[in-house]
């Protein structure tokens, strides 16, 4: 398929991020991969060469974020569709004992992050009267579970926002989505675990949890629908998962 469309994807460099920006290599579409791993970074460029453009930022720093994006060279400054996908869970705690350090990375991160890119990259796109936001929800942003308040918390902000901004942006015939994964193996449990191999592994323990094609396939659904089609909400279990504590575990 020829595409020359722009895509912006925070989070590039690992899990859904990075089988997005592959997927989407494969189809021709014009990458900004965005993340915090310089080295990573450097690596889709070699592989991608003039198909992709770079850039490394704390998607948490709002003045990062505003000086990476207005400073994108011309061929590459008019984005079509931005993936808001860098995001992360810190622990799994109840919340009187969980540390308000976990609490501010994932505020930082998932919520004000994912504004700031959205802010830094919507007045283009308005400018144009036209492109597609696609935020990376999960089905903790549709329901709560034990231990997760402040998790869960983020991503029903994620589902707030997304609904807000189609409502702001329905005049300029700009397409606003989200999708709502629910276990997929990735780095996900690990960074959440702080590293603990083990924990990380339970948490996907008898079941065929998805993996991070089966969301960039959807990612790429959601994409190359037609104009007068937005697919607004997005909600992707395993067949194993009913809910986010209902599971079948063999
Ligand atoms: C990731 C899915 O169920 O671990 O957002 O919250 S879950």
């Amino acid at each position: 398929m020829m595409n020359n469309r722009i895509v912006l994807i925070t989070g590039a460099t690992s899990g859904i991020g990075l089988a997005t920006t592959r997927l989407f290599a494969q189809h021709s579409f014009r990458l900004i991969c965005c993340g915090r791993r310089e080295k990573r970074l450097n690596e889709l460029k070699d592989t991608y060469g003039s198909q992709c453009h770079t850039l490394h930022f704390d998607v948490s720093d709002s003045k990062e974020v505003f000086t990476a994006i207005d400073r994108l060279p011309t061929e590459f400054s008019k984005i079509d569709i931005l993936i808001n996908n860098a995001g992360n869970a810190h622990g799994l705690d109840s919340a009187e004992s969980s540390s308000l350090e976990d609490w501010n990375a994932m505020i930082d991160s998932n919520i004000k992050g994912l504004m700031y890119v959205t802010k830094a990259v919507m007045s283009s796109m308005i400018n144009r009267k036209s492109g597609h936001i696609i935020n990376l929800g999960s089905i903790a942003g549709k329901e709560v579970y034990p231990k997760g308040s402040v998790y869960c918390a983020t991503k029903f902000a994620v589902d707030a926002f997304t609904k807000g901004l189609r409502l702001d942006l329905n005049p300029y015939g700009i397409k606003v989505s989200a999708i709502h994964p629910g276990l997929v193996e990735t780095e996900f449990s690990l960074v959440r675990f702080k590293g603990d191999q083990q924990k990380a592994k339970n948490v996907y323990h008898g079941i065929q949890p998805l993996i991070a094609q089966d969301i960039a396939q959807c990612i790429l659904f959601m994409v190359t629908q037609p104009k007068h089609v937005n697919i607004a909400d997005l909600v992707i279990l395993p067949t194993d998962q009913a809910s986010s504590v209902i599971i079948n575990r063999q």
